[in-house]
């Protein structure tokens, strides 16, 4: 199968994230990307290719207008306003009774406005960081629309927990929705995305919430134990339209391949009673046992397992990379599950 990877999206270089009332190291770094390309090439995979450029309409399809201006804008302000030393942090949300009908103009109030977390900085490059990833998901979306049978988007800045107006947990623009929105957008009456990441895809779900067309399914680390702890739970079934739609499947800390395997044949059920014409699998790889940020003890051998159910599925499949933080396996648990999806 083909990867599709751009350089630039290596740009997004965070020095720290926000996490335990500290400033510590960044987990979602650059080098977790050139590990999974130096493992497609050991292992040959399939060609490696630049995305291909698009205009800005497919990502405006699923997030808002003026959050995608913000986006853009955003380093451009850091540096008028004096701050181009750090990265820009979110600090200060208008949750509860504060207002959001009113756009700050100020950067801090416009960076809460736009985000829900304080894990997420905004650097020099990330925003073309950002679409660059955007984009290398739409080309795999292409690729399938095309006739391929499988594709592999090397995404990273990752996607899933960005919503329609707002970043966080290391997303920026939601990759999997947007080729979802591709894919409907260009001939598929249904499109399945099943996210495997041991994170709930919150910003996933909230996009396609209302919606009978695409259908969103999660395994994932219960929301009352792990990011992003607001969202993600099992009663969560979708609304209008969309009742029924979405499918959260919660799991504990701790949890171990069987218990996680079953969990997959349910979802893989509900993918079977939706009948999709394309399936998007949200791939982390932070369901490892040893991955340092999770919770959960799946071994490099399951991936080849989880490669083969999806190839049972027999749709056309394409991979949009999220999280894994593992560096060291990360590529080998990645090429387990796609050369075992392409031999099984
Ligand atoms: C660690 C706190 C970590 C943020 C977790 C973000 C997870 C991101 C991800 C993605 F796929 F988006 F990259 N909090 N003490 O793995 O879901
Ligand atoms: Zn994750």
């Amino acid at each position: 199968m083909q990867t599709i990877f751009s350089q630039l999206q290596l740009g997004h270089d965070p020095a720290h994230e926000i996490s335990d009332g500290q400033l510590r190291p960044a987990n979602e770094v650059p080098q977790r990307a050139k590990t999974v390309l130096q493992a497609v090439k050991q292992r040959a995979l399939g060609p490696i290719c630049e995305p291909q450029e698009f205009s800005l309409e497919p990502i405006l399809r699923v997030h808002d207008a003026a959050y995608v201006e913000f986006l853009e804008d955003a380093w451009q302000q850091c540096l008028q306003e004096g701050r181009a030393e750090a990265e820009a942090f979110p600090f200060v949300w208008p949750v509860g009774r504060l207002r959001r009908d009113v756009v700050p103009d100020h950067l801090d109030g416009k960076l809460g406005f736009y985000s829900f977390d304080a894990g997420t900085p905004i650097g020099a490059n990330t925003w073309a960081a950002a679409k660059a990833s955007a984009f290398t998901a739409l080309s795999g979306a292409k690729l399938l629309h095309d006739g391929a049978s499988s594709a592999f988007a090397l995404c990273r800045p990752p996607g899933h927990h960005a919503h329609r107006d707002m970043f966080g947990g290391y997303c920026f623009l939601n990759n999997a929705a947007i080729a979802a929105q591709y894919l409907r957008d260009h001939g598929a009456a249904r499109v399945s995305v099943l996210d495997i990441d041991y994170h709930h895809g919150n910003g996933t779900q909230d996009i396609f919430y209302e919606r009978a067309d695409v259908q969103f399914i999660s395994l994932h680390a219960d929301p009352k134990q792990e990011f992003p702890y607001f969202l993600g739970h099992a009663n969560e079934q979708g609304v209008c339209k969309g009742v029924g739609y979405n499918h959260n499947l919660p799991l504990p800390h701790g949890t171990e391949w069987p218990q996680w395997q079953e969990a997959l044949e349910v979802a893989l059920q509900r993918l079977q009673e939706f009948r999709p014409d394309a399936l998007i699998v949200s791939l982390g790889m932070d369901t490892y046992e040893h991955d340092p940020i999770s919770q959960f003890r799946l071994q490099s051998e399951h991936f080849l397992q989880i490669g083969a159910m999806l190839r049972q599925q027999q749709l056309p499949t394409l991979f949009v990379m999220e999280g894994g933080y593992a560096v060291d396996v990360l590529g080998e648990n990645c090429l387990n599950v796609l050369q075992s999806f392409e031999q099984a």
